[in-house]
């Protein structure tokens, strides 16, 4: 097992990191910004994602200079031509510094900093700041998580009526059907329906029980290892729409406790 205190410690350098970062995504919020296309139309960035970045990086590189990073701003932060991400072994950050930008660009105040970490492959930790509404959610998997400093209790089970479901979309007219599918053989059984536009904020609600389950189809690493750890230290769980146990790595994620997740997956696949 991870020694507790280097965990501790990962956490207090992230909040530390995504506050800072925070406080210039605030403070640019409101101002003229220059939008740029990444992919295509639909995948844009802004002057404030690489300077959040930077402000990140900057923190995590002067306390762990031999610590690899992965992040969304940086160039060769990439999946190969098969959509398959290559994540080393060994502690590696996953630095999202504006999660929602879409939203961001759009002035809709609902994104996050998100900055995971992982060690071998699989979520350690996690912190998520949403600068505008100040709410941190900090954890590690073992050591629990916590909202806003106070310690978050693990997922309550609940049936599905009284659940809210969350899911978002990328970019791909294919996943796109996909992800409406899942959400035509879920949406009734739910209590009702929402989607964010940021995949680590819906995560994080998650975590502390704003919505019972959430789905994405087409994400990044670096969109879901804080939100992946912190779900799985208050005993959520995190599956691939086949069924199996998802990887870091994997594009499409469900998340939730784990016998929401049991139902909405006989439902998804026909056998409820
Ligand atoms: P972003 O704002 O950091 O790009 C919205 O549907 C959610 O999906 C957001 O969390 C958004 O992250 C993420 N997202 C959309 N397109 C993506 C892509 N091509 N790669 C990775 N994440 C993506
Ligand atoms: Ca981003």
């Amino acid at each position: 097992m991870t020694d507790p205190e280097f965990l501790e410690e990962l956490v207090e350098t992230a909040s530390l990191a995504a506050y800072r970062a925070g406080e210039l995504i605030r403070e640019q919020y409101t101002q003229p910004r220059q939008v740029k296309q990444k992919n295509g139309p639909r995948d844009l960035v802004t002057q404030t994602d690489k300077a959040a970045q930077d402000v990140i990086l900057d923190i995590i590189q002067e306390k762990y200079p031999d610590h690899f990073i992965l992040a969304e701003e940086n160039p060769d932060s990439h999946p190969d031509e098969d959509g398959n991400w290559t994540i080393p072994d060994g502690p590696v950050w996953m630095v999202d510094p504006i999660d929602g930008t879409t939203n961001y660009v759009f002035t809709l105040p609902m994104f996050c900093v998100s900055i995971g970490f992982a060690l071998d492959g699989k979520p350690a930790a996690g912190v998520i700041y949403d600068p505008l509404r100040d709410e941190l959610w900090a954890g590690a998997v073992g050591l629990g998580a916590s909202f806003n400093g106070k310690e978050l209790p693990p997922l309550e089970a609940r049936p599905l009526e009284n659940s809210i479901l969350c899911v978002d979309w990328g970019h791909n007219p294919v996943l796109r059907q996909e992800m409406f599918d899942t959400v035509d053989s879920l949406i009734h059984h739910f209590q009702t329906f929402r989607s964010l536009g940021s995949a680590a904020l819906g995560l994080a609600y998650v975590a502390n029980q704003r919505v019972q389950f959430y789905g994405a189809y087409a994400l990044a690493p670096y969109d879901l290892a804080a939100g992946a750890a912190l779900i799985r230290a208050v005993g959520g769980n995190l599956m691939n729409p086949g069924g199996q146990p998802w990887q870091l790595g994997q594009s499409k994620i469900l998340a939730g406790h784990p016998a929401t997740l049991d139902a909405a997956m006989g439902l998804i696949n026909g056998v409820s």
